[in-house]
């Protein structure tokens, strides 16, 4: 195949920002990239060489093997090199692995297979003479790295002596693993960081990596890293006296007194490899330590030994890595959104780019403070993460690589959608459109007004949204009710049955509960659950317009910010308008009977719930009512005061952040049963 100009091109680039990579890494030691993220390009880049060898040039990074490490601490040699792992990033790739050595290796009629986990940090080597810690290195480039013995000894993990009960001194011990920081640590560090003005780390590996070659060890001790061991090497008891196998060597690093990760498996199959590998997909994000994938060994020593090395890895073990969550690409244009609080959310719009198994083009960059703060500007190279369900956003600007000529963004003084100016008021971070009449704000307040928990008007989609402001039919969501079905089927895409249906669905929502209409009036902080909150206790619009901000803050669950938020929202006269036409068209606006708010049997008292996702039998609104009953309270969002997580089917970034806390989760089922049994 010939290669054409974009690839030749493309090839030129990636070996520059590898380079580039490769240089802030090793000689800097201030990394530029996620070495996920450096592992993709570098499989690009390779994936263009296979296919295109001509392009294949001798200062190409695939034809290098490592770079010599910077010269602060003392260099010293590995005796057995510290070998890197080959990469996988699914099964079929795992597969391909287990064909290879199997090539190469004498028949065998069955295989065991060691999994652990990747542990996310700095891989260091770790000497002891006769039972006493002598050494620590780092890895450096796995031949040559540096003597950290004093950073070394202040991780608490690691044995200064070890324990030989039961066994003969061994004269000489080398333990190989991972020192790492965990995650609450790497916050608190980069919290410190940002205080004191210095640059955050990138991530725990880096952090990690910084700290054990920070030349003041009472810095170290300070950082409380830890460590997992995983090697155990005996120099001259090649005899396996010692240790057959990869699980006899970690049941024997425990005793010495190591700590080690107790996730590992043996794994008599393939299969069971890749059960091990999907159960921890999601389950890593409980534990309190980064893992980026599962490290997948031979057992068998004697296997290993047959096999040995390649230039760069072991034949016997590979790293089954899950798919990064960040990777690069180049900002071919800000724009800027306006949402229905009329609230300016600039976005990037990017070279399409694979994530976590999806292609983002798009990412929010928030408000002006985080685009200064990121100093983002278009022809940048930068680096976009996408976390479990959660937009995809810009992490970081990769400004080594920035093109020549470029200009700092600036957001619009005007509305990119009606060309009012824009405010942005003081302490705030959000620029806002604040034109009442502005068809972006219309737009999204309709949108709020007919989705599932507001007034729940099916039928009546985005697009039928927008040519409804377009053509100025609707000014305001009042005028929803004074539409006619002659009005409807001439838009675009609609049918005389449609159209009908569709008058009903409007006509239908006039009995809506008050509480859903407050909810639908889209006030700033009143979700769906504030907003039964509120009308629990003011039971009609009118009551609720006359309420002193005190009033409201009194409800139980509703704070300063909220009521303030709802007490302004009524002083404003286009707004009392709005409330007159509601009432005038039929809405409810206050409710009709007197709902008991609580049974005898508080068997919930004192719980907070958050509901997510779609139930199997139980609409969502009926859960929060069945919660409520039993005096349990129910709010929008997950916090640390949340006790239990009542999780359905597509449960979205509440689940991730729910995982996060340790938030107890219940399905239906359990949910039921917790309301019969207690
Ligand atoms: C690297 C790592 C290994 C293990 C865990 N975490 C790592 N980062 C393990 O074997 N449990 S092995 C390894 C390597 O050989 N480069």
């Amino acid at each position: 195949m010939t290669q054409s100009q974009p690839e030749i091109k493309r090839v030129e680039e990636l070996r520059q920002l590898l380079q580039q990579a490769s240089y802030a890494y090793y000689v800097l030691d201030a990394p530029i990239m996620e070495d996920a993220v450096y592992d993709q390009l570098y499989r690009e880049l390779q994936q263009l060489e296979i296919q295109y060898p001509e392009l294949v040039t001798a200062d190409s990074p695939t034809q290098r093997v490592g770079e010599r490490p910077a010269t602060q601490f003392t260099s010293v040699r590995h005796n057995i090199p510290l070998y890197s792992l080959e990469n996988a990033f699914n099964t079929d790739e795992l597969q391909a692995w287990d064909q290879r050595w199997r090539r190469q290796a004498p028949k065998l009629d069955s295989v065991e297979y060691v999994t652990e986990l990747k542990i996310d940090g700095s891989a260091i080597a770790l000497t002891y003479q006769n039972g006493v810690l002598t050494r620590g290195a780092t890895r450096g480039d796995g031949v040559m790295g540096e003597d950290i013995t004093q950073n070394v000894r202040t991780i608490r993990s690691i044995p200064l002596r070890l324990n030989f009960a039961g066994l003969e001194i061994l004269e000489k011990v080398e333990v190989r693993g991972e020192a790492f920081l965990p995650l609450d640590v790497f916050k608190q560090i980069n919290e410190e960081r940002q205080k004191a003005g210095e640059q955050l780390f990138a991530n725990p590996r880096n952090a990690a990596a910084g700290t054990l070659r920070q030349l003041d060890s009472r810095i170290v001790a300070r950082r409380r890293l830890d460590f997992f061991g995983y090697t155990l090497h005996i120099p001259g008891r090649d005899d396996a006296s010692i240790a057959n196998t990869q699980w006899e060597a970690l049941e024997l690093l425990q005793r010495m007194g190591f700590r080690v990760n107790p996730n590992h498996k043996l794994c008599p199959s393939l299969a069971d490899v890749g059960n091990y590998y999907n159960y921890w997909d999601t389950e890593r994000l409980n534990l309190a330590y980064m893992t980026d994938g599962v490290v997948v060994k031979l057992n068998s020593f004697k296997l290993q030994e047959q096999l040995g090395f390649t230039q760069k890895f072991p034949r016997w073990a590979i790293a089954l890595k899950y798919p990064a969550e960040e990777a690069p690409t180049r900002v071919e244009n800000i724009a800027v959104n306006v949402g229905r609080t009329g609230a300016l959310t600039p976005l990037a719009e990017m070279r399409p780019v694979q994530l976590a198994g999806t292609t983002v083009s798009r990412a929010t960059l928030h408000n002006s403070d985080r685009i200064a703060q990121l100093d983002i500007r278009i022809g940048d190279t930068v680096i976009v993460r996408k976390a479990g369900e959660i937009i995809p956003e810009v992490v970081r600007v990769l400004k080594e690589l920035r093109p020549p000529e470029t200009q700092p963004f600036v957001m619009p003084s005007h509305c990119p959608v009606c060309g009012q100016p824009v405010v942005r008021e003081l302490g705030e971070a959000v620029t806002r459109c604040v034109n009442a009449s502005c068809a972006a704000i219309l737009k999204g307040a309709i949108e709020h007004w007919i989705c599932r928990d507001a007034l729940d008007i099916k039928g009546m989609g985005e697009k039928c949204v927008h040519q409804l402001v377009d053509k100025g039919l609707v000014h305001s969501v009042a005028d929803l009710y004074d539409l006619t079905e002659q009005q409807l089927y001439e838009l675009e895409r609609m049918g005389q049955k449609s159209a009908q249906k569709l008058i009903d669905a409007i006509a239908q929502s006039k009995n809506q509960p008050w509480s859903r209409v407050l909810y639908g009036l889209g006030i700033r902080h009143v979700g769906s659950v504030n907003a039964q909150l509120i009308t629990e206790k003011f039971f009609s619009a009118e009551k609720l317009a006359q309420a002193e901000q005190s009033d409201i803050e009194s409800i139980y669950g509703i704070g300063a910010e909220i009521a303030e938020s709802v007490h302004q929202w009524f002083q404003i006269t286009a707004n009392q308008t709005l409330i007159s036409r509601l009432e005038a068209a039929g809405l409810q606006l206050a409710t009709t009977e007197e709902t008991t708010i609580a049974d005898g049997n508080q068997k919930l008292a004192g719980k907070t719930f958050v509901v997510t996702g779609t139930l199997p039998t139980l609409k969502r609104d009926e859960a929060k009512a069945l919660i409520q009953k039993a005096g349990g309270k129910v709010t929008d969002s997950v916090s640390k005061k949340t006790d239990y997580l009542l999780l359905g089917e597509d449960a979205g970034s509440k689940l991730a952040k729910a995982e996060a806390l340790g938030i107890t989760q219940l399905t239906e089922a359990e949910f039921l049963e917790m309301l019969e049994d207690r």
